[in-house]
């Protein structure tokens, strides 16, 4: 796996990155995209080229299911479902589906949403048992006339539907949660920049349509019933095909107060490259959250032309990113402190 700071990819410093001399200096995006070039109509005969950015390291195996999806000429909503469903089915990740950290009370519940080029969207919430819960998600956007269930009902639902129960406690979590739970109140691990790594995935396919998926545990330890933004359409996902599409990771409460990935698209819409969108975004969340030191939110987005970007609160964010001309590259972040 090649990993860039967001820097050596503009520049051009590794071979992965070469092509990008092309591109902007303020955009990292594929470089056979220029700035100047136009954006892809979805109605145009010309076929887009596809690409997929996803968040955090885990994004590198996500990418590569999703890549499957794309290069067969598939759309981005199925390369996105079948992207993060393999970081829900890997029980090391802590953060994600099977193995996710549990509740305060021990339990796995679990937030995912998706959303289309039609703007249709579907989500859970606080889903128990269910190790794919992306596929519920698109299974509540597809087969009811809702965009969200939560709880009891989004497990009712998903019984229903098909899928199976799974124990998504994994006895690693478990030993996790025990040792959190034994330690005295005040060395508790806290809900900080550390514990949480949700993948949220946004690609664009060859016909020029955008998607997006994002799944997550939530907040380690969290309240029992609390829902972070991920689950949340247009705080922690936001499509909108004319323009393009946002994807956001970290503390769900801050993300949801500024509406995060909506307010990303906006941006993009008033002309903003993708970087900058979230620069701005990530700004706002800084403004109206005083304790923005002690927390960690990034937002990664991709435009209509295929040009992506990301940027948050803290250092250590990175995102992977995957187009015809690249292989799997993980990119840094930038950040505002
Ligand atoms: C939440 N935003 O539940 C999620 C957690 C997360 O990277 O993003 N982790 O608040």
């Amino acid at each position: 796996m090649t990993k860039l700071s967001r820097r050596e990819f503009v520049a051009g410093t590794s071979s992965a990155a070469a092509g990008l001399l092309s591109a902007s200096a303020s955009c990292a995006g594929p470089p056979s995209r220029s700035e100047t070039e136009e954006p892809v109509d979805a109605g145009a005969s010309r076929p887009a080229r596809p690409v997929v950015v996803s968040t955090w390291k885990h994004g590198i195996e996500a990418n590569a299911a999703a890549w499957r999806v794309l290069v067969a000429g598939g759309r981005a909503l199925d390369a996105v479902e079948q992207g993060v469903r393999v970081t829900e089915l890997n029980p090391k990740i802590s953060t994600v589906g099977v193995g996710g950290n549990p509740d305060a009370s021990g339990v796995v519940t679990l937030d995912a949403c998706i959303m289309d080029e039609f703007g249709d969207c579907g989500s859970v919430a606080c889903l128990r048992e269910i190790a794919n819960p992306i596929s519920v998600a698109r299974k509540v956007m597809e087969n009811t006339p809702h965009v969200m269930l939560v709880g009891d009902g989004a497990l009712e639902f998903a019984l229903e539907q098909g899928f199976p129960r799974t124990n998504l406690l994994t006895p690693e979590s478990e030993a996790r949660w025990r040792k959190w739970k034994a330690a005295d109140t005040k060395k508790r691990l806290e809900i900080n920049v550390e514990n949480h790594d949700t993948i949220g995935m946004v690609a664009l396919d060859s016909a020029g349509n955008l998607s997006g998926a994002c799944t997550t545990s939530g907040a380690a330890y969290k309240l029992p019933g609390r829902v972070g933004d991920s689950p949340i359409i247009g705080a922690g996902l936001y499509v909108d095909n004319d323009v393009g599409a946002a994807c956001a990771t970290g503390w769900g409460e801050a993300v949801i107060r500024a509406v995060g990935c909506h307010l990303v698209v906006e941006f993009m819409r008033q002309g903003q490259l993708p970087e900058d969108a979230c620069r701005l975004a990530v700004e706002r969340v800084i403004a109206k959250n005083p304790d923005y030191r002690e927390i960690q939110v990034g937002f990664l987005a991709l435009d209509k032309s295929g040009r992506h970007g990301a940027y948050c609160i803290q250092k250590g964010f990175n995102y992977a990113a995957l187009d015809d001309d690249h292989e799997n590259v993980l990119i840094d972040g930038e950040h505002a402190i």
